[in-house]
């Protein structure tokens, strides 16, 4: 592109120079490899491979001055999701990515479609691709940054990094980033940085006028520092000039569609579209009619996203406004230095090979070059080496690079629990008791429960975590009395913040639950500082904060989930509070081990269990769906491998049995009810309590696939069913959908009668309800009957 001559501020500054050579590279990389992986590449199955040059092209300026000249080793970055190519290119300039994984882009093994911690390795930090959450994401890590802070977990020396992500303008589209810019003020979020690709334009279409408006109010609004990145040094210094104002104002005014398909256009409709509105002014035709169509067209595309040194600027000058959030809002134009560069249609757009091939010319990268470094640029290959590797980003944080691997917290055997023979409890009780005993601050609990981490989204008493909250008290990055208590209000809760506080408590935004939840589970990777997340939510609710539960399992986050209360046992409460799906989501959801206990001697496995996995390299996240009703405890010892693995025969069947009975949760009670009197007609059958439908079939595929293999291996359930004759029958029952227990039946080959809730849910009392969805006793005989018929 050719500059216009007069004017420009030239600093020539040696640092701005190597920036616009790596720019270029940038952007030729992003386009090379998406053309690669489409056009260059062996293609076997025909479908487009895809990828978002224009996407990329859009944000290679913004990317080059903040990688290569403002990233510090410890600022985590999320990186729009269709920028990943120049993300990529970015890295490897750094020397952290290779030629053959970018040759592989989107393909078996090669660099993913979108930036992925799991896939791409440690040099993302957050993984991106359903929009919004990327960005919402480092919110919540920079609060767990500061908690950690706090609470003085990060490695010694550890400054504070900045939690960055660079989104799309579209993204400001989702919801969940205002929930999440409003939970950020309420906790004085600090060392955030969003810089909006205004490119204007999103998926489908050129985006409304004057939405920057709004979003500089709403930031505004939530204390944010908003910084406008609209020209570029071109564009001041003709704004500088005599008439220049008139081009400014028209700039201004231009509307969204017509500056993009102008830009299409090209130098003589930008000049003809010029000229018809201001033509008559002899000021402006000094500035415009020297030019050529060309400069006029680098003119009248300068805008501030596409200048380094403006975006140098803007960042320096929000640096020195310390750790204040600051949103930037950079006008981008989208394909920028592409031939469909403003295109409405350019999202998905790919170059053709005539125009990549002309790009390489213009680029002069010579055939069989096009991986290279520093091929076809304007300074030496060693002073572009020397500039990259003097860059702050290129420091070491951890030996390996940039990802702490701290060690585990020694937990001790198990959880304080007292006699549980005799009482009757829920689970859910059971777990704010046990959540109480950790929360005393002497005894072997001692070290773990300094690195717990609980929040829940305006339900903290309501799922039993008063009594952990009232002896660890609620984080805040400010002290904060408790006024009720200060005015000798009674209450039971003890509501004072402080920094050593370790619950966080969020507004009603289950999304918000999730991505903190996410970013607390990432913090050892991320800070250095390993904690033990618990969050709490109730379960039908899950399902509000599901996209952003899944995407901190994409990322590995490590955390524990309690949802409670659930299923139809909550009875009065009707049909919103009722959860049906929830246990099909948890035998779904990857990286996350899922179980149901029906009394409080499993729960206290569970959640030992839970705390060494969430700490385990091979380990996951983990989820208890918990509940309110209260059961009778009998004394019973547990074979607690069992219970981990998924399931436990209460009552074990004689071999060859015709009929076993398999419950989960809390309707154990009438599972035991009528398994009382189904013995009386048949005296062999067997109990079989399920804690985790999530764990028995992982184990059931896992040993198929080794089995498959070649290797010998038998899942618990298979070894559970094993006294069980092939054409015997299993009746199944859960408060919840039936379709989580109905595979049972294809381990071994027995018929299942499958119970649970397969509708909405109402108000009721249980007897009621149980009987309504038939789940009661009788209705658990009734089944019994039908299984023995056949
Ligand atoms: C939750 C979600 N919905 C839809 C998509 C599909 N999608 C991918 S990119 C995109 C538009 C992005 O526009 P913008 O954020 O402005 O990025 P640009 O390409 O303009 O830089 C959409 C709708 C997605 N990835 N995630
Ligand atoms: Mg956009």
């Amino acid at each position: 592109m050719n500059a216009p001559a007069y004017g420009l501020r030239r600093e020539s500054l040696p640092k701005l120079e190597a920036l616009r050579q790596i720019e270029r590279k940038l952007l030729w990389l992003s386009a090379w490899m998406v053309h690669h992986a489409n056009h260059v590449r062996p293609n076997r199955d025909g479908l487009k491979v895809g990828g978002h040059q224009a996407s990329c092209a859009s944000v290679v300026s913004i990317l080059t001055a903040l990688y290569f000249a403002k990233l510090r080793p410890q600022d985590r970055v999320a990186v729009k999701p269709h920028a990943s190519p120049v993300f990529h290119a970015a890295n490897y300039l750094f020397g952290r990515q290779t030629v053959e994984k970018m040759a592989g882009l989107r393909q078996f093994g090669g660099a993913q479609a979108y930036p992925s911690r799991m896939k791409d390795g440690a040099e993302i930090d957050f993984s991106t691709g359903s929009v919004g959450l990327g960005v919402a994401a480092t919110s919540f890590s920079a609060l767990i940054q500061d908690y950690a802070r706090l609470h003085d977990f990060l490695p010694q020396g550890l400054q504070p990094g900045r939690h960055i992500a660079i989104a799309g303008d579209a993204e400001l589209d989702e919801g969940n980033i205002y929930e999440a810019l409003l939970e950020g003020w309420k906790h004085d979020v600090r060392n955030v940085w969003w810089i909006v690709d205004y490119n204007r334009q999103s998926l489908d279409s050129v985006v409304q006028d004057r939405l920057f408006g709004r979003f500089e109010g709403l930031f505004g609004d939530m204390g944010w520092n908003v910084v406008r990145i609209k020209h570029g040094k071109l564009q001041e210094a003709a704004f500088a000039r005599p008439g220049g104002e008139a081009l400014r104002s028209w700039i201004d005014d231009c509307p969204n569609s017509l500056y993009a398909s102008l830009t299409f256009q090209g130098g003589e409709a930008w000049r003809t579209a010029l000229l018809a509105d201001l033509g008559r002014s002899a000021d402006l035709r000094a500035i415009i009619d020297p030019l050529t169509d060309d400069e006029v067209a680098a003119l009248m595309t300068n805008l501030g996203g596409h200048d380094i040194e403006t975006m140098l600027e803007a960042f320096s000058a929000a640096e020195a406004e310390g750790d204040r959030p600051t949103c930037f809002i950079a006008y981008t134009i989208k394909g920028m230095g592409l031939p469909f560069a403003g295109h409405k249609d350019n999202h998905s757009g790919l170059m053709t090979r005539e125009q990549m091939e002309s790009f390489r010319q213009t680029m002069n990268v010579r055939p069989g070059h096009e991986w290279d470094e520093f091929e076809g640029l304007d300074l030496p290959a060693e002073e572009l080496r020397d500039f990259i590797d003097s860059s702050p980003f290129a420091e070491k944080l951890t030996p390996q690079g940039r990802a702490f691997a701290p060690p585990a917290i020694a937990l001790p055997p198990s959880v304080p629990l007292g006699k549980l023979a005799g009482r009757t409890l829920s689970t859910q009780t059971g777990f704010g008791e046990i959540l109480g005993e950790i929360g005393r601050a002497e005894g072997p609990w001692k070290e773990a429960a300094a690195r717990m981490l609980t929040t829940s989204p305006d339900v903290t008493v309501s799922t039993s975590l008063g009594p952990w909250v009232n002896r660890r008290g609620l984080f805040d990055r400010h002290t904060r009395n408790d006024v009720f208590r200060d005015t000798k209000v009674a209450s039971m809760q003890r509501w004072g913040m402080s920094p050593d506080g370790q619950h966080i408590e969020l507004g009603i935004a289950e999304q918000n639950l999730f991505l903190l939840l996410g970013a607390a589970g990432l913090s050892y990777a991320l800070n250095g500082a390993r904690l033990l997340p618990i969050g709490t939510v109730y379960d039908p609710f899950v399902n509000r904060g599901l996209d952003a539960l899944i995407y901190a399992c994409y990322q590995d986050a490590r955390f524990l989930l309690v949802s409670t209360p659930s299923g139809i046992s909550l009875a009065p409460e009707g049909g919103q509070h009722q959860s049906v799906n929830t246990p099909l989501i948890g035998m779904a959801a990857d990286r996350l081990a899922s179980y149901e206990p029906a009394y409080v001697d499993e729960l206290a496995v569970m959640l030992r269990w839970a705390l060494a996995h969430m700490q385990a390299p091979d380990g996951s996240a983990v989820w208890l769906r918990l509940s309110t009703r209260a059961l009778l405890h009998k004394p019973r010892v547990l074979d607690e491998a069992a219970v981990i693995a998924g399931g436990h025969w209460v009552v074990p069947p004689a071999e060859g049995v015709p009929l076993a009975l398999a419950y989960q949760g809390p309707i154990a009670a009438e599972a035991e009810a009528a398994f009382e009197k189904l013995r009386e007609e048949v005296p062999e059958a067997g109990l079989l309590a399920i804690t985790s439908p999530d764990r028995l079939y992982a184990g059931w595929l896992a040993a198929q696939r080794a089995r498959r293999e070649g290797a010998k291996s038998q899942s618990h359930v298979e070894t559970l069913l094993s006294p069980m004759a092939p054409g015997s029958a299993i009746v199944t029952i859960l408060d919840g959908h039936p379709a989580a227990l109905a595979w049972l039946g294809s381990v071994s080959g027995q018929r299942v009668v499958p119970l649970g809730v397969d509708r909405f849910g109402q108000s009721g009392d249980i007897p009621d309800l149980y009987r309504e969805y038939g789940l009661d006793e009788d209705a658990i005989l009734d089944a019994c009957a039908q299984a023995l018929l056949g």
